[in-house]
């Protein structure tokens, strides 16, 4: 059925859907149970929120350009209606949108249910390192998932949204991405993207999984704090073109959605044969940098449950469950 007109939101549903038809005024205004004037109110305020909408004698609205946001309407628009999606939650700046979305899972948000803000104040990465997340020009987002699972299967999720970013940043730009063991993508050996899951659980069952996404976007290199210069990029300055985020951010979704189910239905190999294929890691010698010992050695390919196989220089294959991974010698 046709979406039904009753608020901005659903006009801007409607204009967008018309697909740069003229909708008629007074067509809106029926059934929405409105004047025209309140229509035309609804429609100076989504310019004012940076929406272009021309209205046209005798015609109607027609939208002409949409502001560089991340808003719902904007990511439903790129979404297909299959989407796993349930419920957006959009903020123009926040702390960080882990927290939110640990709050959400919490108070019973449904799987597919997304945190999404334009700037992080305080975003960060795995043991609380800062995430720099500059206004606008990333994706600042936090997926919540409810997969019936155990606990100990819950990193496969890292790998999950490692190969459907990996895969929707090649949809949307012209750029070689390669995942590095086991939460970065990188492009030219810079880091362009970082993935943070979290876990709620009880001991045999998963409550929520929160994947975290951190994806540079359209920065430019002034955007980077100075102590990224050398390792951090973005899809812009490797590509040279800017990146429409809205879209981006939507295939992203798409293919978290496509992948978890694919999981589901038949397990981790495919995710397996697919991250291999895509990874940095698999193949060079490696340091694994952890806490209390560095493990050197050739990284030869990843188990069921993501861990990270290095074949030592005696032999020996040593699994990896968490480490920082650098080039050998
Ligand atoms: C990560 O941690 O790579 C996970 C980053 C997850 C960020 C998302 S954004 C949405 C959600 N909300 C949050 O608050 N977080 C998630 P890790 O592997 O620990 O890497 C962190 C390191 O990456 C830092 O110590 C820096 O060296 C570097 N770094 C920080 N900001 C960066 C950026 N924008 N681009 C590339 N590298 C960055």
């Amino acid at each position: 059925m046709e979406l039904k007109v009753k608020d901005k939101e659903s006009l801007l549903r409607r204009l967008m859907e018309a697909g740069g038809e003229p909708v008629s005024g007074q067509m809106l205004a029926d059934e929405a149970g409105v004047s025209r004037t309140a229509v035309w109110k609804w429609v100076r305020e989504l310019e004012e929120e940076g929406y272009t909408v021309r209205s046209i004698r005798k015609k109607g609205y027609v939208l002409e350009a949409s502001p560089d946001r991340l808003t719902p309407a904007l990511l439903r628009k790129h979404l297909k209606d299959d989407s796993f999606v349930s419920e957006i939650i959009y903020f123009e700046t926040v702390g960080s949108t882990m927290p939110i979305a640990h709050r959400e899972a919490q108070n019973g948000a449904p799987d597919g249910t997304v945190i999404v803000a334009e700037e992080q104040t305080e975003g960060r990465g795995r043991l609380a390192r800062p995430w720099s997340s500059t206004a606008g020009k990333g994706i600042w987002m936090s997926v919540i998932l409810k997969p019936d699972i155990p606990p100990h299967r819950a990193p496969q999720f890292t790998l999950i949204a490692a190969v459907s970013i990996c895969r929707a940043i090649r949809e949307t730009a012209d750029v070689e991405v390669r995942i590095k063991w086991p939460n970065d993508l990188l492009i030219g050996g810079r880091k362009v993207t970082g993935i943070l899951t979290e876990l709620q659980a009880e001991p045999d069952r998963v409550q929520a999984i929160i994947i975290g996404t951190g994806i540079n976007v359209n920065q430019e290199p002034e955007d980077f704090p100075e102590e990224l210069a050398d390792i951090a990029t973005s899809i812009r300055i490797e590509s040279g073109q800017p990146v429409d985020r809205a879209a981006l951010a939507a295939a992203v979704l798409r293919n978290i959605g496509f992948y978890s189910r694919l999981y589901l239905e038949e397990g981790f190999a495919p995710i397996k044969g697919l991250w291999e294929e895509n990874s940095d890691t698999i193949g060079r010698k490696v340091n694994a940098v952890m806490m209390r010992e560095t493990v050197t050695g050739t990284a030869i390919g990843i188990t069921e449950d993501g861990v990270l196989e290095i074949r030592t220089e005696d032999g020996r294959i040593r699994g990896i469950y968490s480490a920082d991974i650098e080039p050998a010698e």
